[in-house]
């Protein structure tokens, strides 16, 4: 009889044990108002991860309250016509008769802050759904697919959890050379090019030029001093010298900005590379123009050579003739329309929408008029009446990048449906079955996706998940109103052939100084 009780005991103690243990691993990862998301429902879900605005407000962790709901400042215009991109391009293949005829696409857009944890969480509650528990035993993912992040150090993040659980993930933007580690990042791929193909293409243009005395300043994070490394170990294999290598500080501490620029003047060095972000750039070029240093051939990083931060009137006196590499652009039809067709009656699927109004037009959707002094947003502002970088589609790169993402998403879809058993996804294996679309199936077909679009060009991707290299040469010259006119006067093609790699039209570049004839490097 003992015995027995002793058997019921234990039995209930186990019992009270595993209900505990799961009651605890069961816990809710958010609520739904923690995360807000864009969502339009359809057959098979596209995740999506941009950094809408730029930075996390901190919630008060004093322990002494439930923390707020992470809030997210700075809505960023270029990321949300990133967002639009990426929505017009899954209605565009709805619409398409011929691409996933019988099948909706549909999507779930997280943003990210442009901080690496909000990257993570997002990701996360992607995976497993908002109302959901995140259990360890859950295996199947409410997307089987991630498109996104941006920047490069979002992405490694996101990238190690999501290639855990065999996720494919294609982003947009981020270029670390590092993501082509397919042993750390086994599910990444991307559209834009690596940096690495950067770097080569700037080494070729200084051997192509003739160029031996050359002068290398980097932006103080992994891109900068990266890129440079990469540049200086390649370059110095050719013979060319360097003339300085110098790196710009994060806080753009002016005295030592100064003594860079001191640096420039005095090692008599007259092309100069500056690999870095757009900020660093212009902390820099402002005491080039404070100390008056004309006449150095700047040669750009791609991530300034189409800024609009620099390419000013102001700047135009020293800046003029610069060339650098950019991403390949592309006139998406439809896109413009598209954009301006954003109203705050469509906010309750796009609850970034009433913040994106107000901060166009300047005005507020309150109504308790005592906190603001704005006046109230009508929803009968005309969008097509501003111009800013959301509704600008004269330098669609980033944004065709993220077109190009959810194209070889819809290929690589098609391409499953079309799987014919016998000749699925091995040898002689059965094909994947549509209603529930493994996130490792559909990575093994975006591997092999290949598919040119209606520009004529080709995406598919290497074994390390690069997507073709290819930029376009960029050159700066004066245009009649004294801003700056990107003009492209070549090409690099990392498809080539060595020595057809690069392709330039000499005769069109117009060098600084409004110079026809090649520059000097000493
Ligand atoms: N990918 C970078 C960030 C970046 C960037 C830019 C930032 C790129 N191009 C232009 C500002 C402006 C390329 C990343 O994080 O991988």
């Amino acid at each position: 009889m003992d015995t027995c009780w002793l058997v019921v005991v234990c039995f209930l103690r186990s019992m009270i044990f595993t209900f505990s243990l799961k009651h605890h691993t069961a816990c809710k990862l958010t609520r739904k108002s923690d995360i807000p998301m864009i969502e339009s429902e359809g057959d098979i879900m596209v995740g999506g991860l941009f950094s809408i605005h730029d930075t996390v407000l901190e919630p008060d962790l004093s322990f002494t309250m439930e923390p707020d709901a992470t809030r997210c400042s700075g809505l960023n215009f270029r990321t949300f016509r990133w967002v639009q991109t990426m929505i017009f391009a899954i209605e565009e293949v709805n619409k398409d008769g011929h691409l996933l005829p019988n099948i909706t696409l549909g999507y779930k857009i997280y943003d990210s802050c442009n901080t690496h944890f909000q990257a993570l969480r997002a990701a996360v509650t992607l995976m497993n759904g908002q109302d959901e528990p995140i259990t360890v035993y859950k295996c199947s993912s409410s997307v089987p697919v991630v498109i996104g992040d941006g920047g490069s150090t979002l992405s490694i993040v996101v990238a190690r959890f999501l290639g855990v659980f065999h996720v494919p993930q294609v982003s947009y933007f981020s270029s670390c050379a590092c993501l082509s580690n397919k042993k750390e990042f086994p599910a990444f791929l991307r559209t834009i090019p690596s940096d690495l193909f950067q770097t080569d293409a700037l080494v070729q243009l200084v051997q192509h030029f003739g160029w031996t005395w050359v002068g290398v300043i980097a932006g103080d994070d992994d891109y900068g001093r990266r890129g440079v490394q990469t540049f200086n170990e390649e370059v110095q294999r050719l013979g060319v010298c360097l003339a300085f290598h110098e790196i710009v500080p994060k806080n753009h501490a002016p005295d030592k900005v100064a003594k860079i620029v001191k640096a420039i003047e005095a090692s008599r060095a007259k092309v100069v590379l500056v690999f870095s972000l757009e900020q660093d750039a212009h902390a820099l070029f402002w005491e080039v123009l404070r100390q008056n240093l004309t006449g150095i051939q700047w040669i750009a990083s791609e991530a300034w050579i189409t800024a609009s931060l620099l390419s000013t009137r102001e700047f135009s006196r020293i800046l003029d003739g610069s060339v650098g590499f950019a991403i390949r652009r592309a006139d998406i039809p439809g896109l413009k329309e598209f954009l301006l067709s954003v109203h705050p009656s469509l906010s309750q699927k796009h609850p970034f929408i009433p913040e994106f109004w107000e901060k166009t037009f300047g005005c507020s959707f309150q109504r308790d008029r005592g906190s603001t002094d704005k006046p109230v947003c009508t929803g009968s502002e005309d969008l097509a009446s501003v111009s800013n970088i959301y509704s600008d589609v004269t330098q669609l790169r980033i944004s065709y990048n993220v077109y190009k993402s959810v194209y070889a998403v819809a290929h690589a879809l098609q391409d499953l449906l079309e799987c014919k058993d016998d000749n699925g996804l091995f040898a002689s294996g059965p094909c994947p079955n549509i209603s529930s679309i493994e996130p490792w199936q559909l990575l093994h077909y975006l591997k092999y996706v290949q598919f040119t679009n209606k520009f004529g060009e080709e995406t598919k991707f290497d074994e390390n998940g690069d997507p073709t290299a290819i930029y376009d040469l960029i050159n700066w010259q004066k245009a009649a109103d004294g801003f700056v006119e990107f003009v492209t006067v070549g090409k690099f093609d990392g498809t080539q052939p060595l020595a057809k790699k690069l392709e330039i039209d000499a005769e069109r570049i117009i060098w600084n100084g409004n110079q026809t004839q090649v520059p000097t490097s000493v």
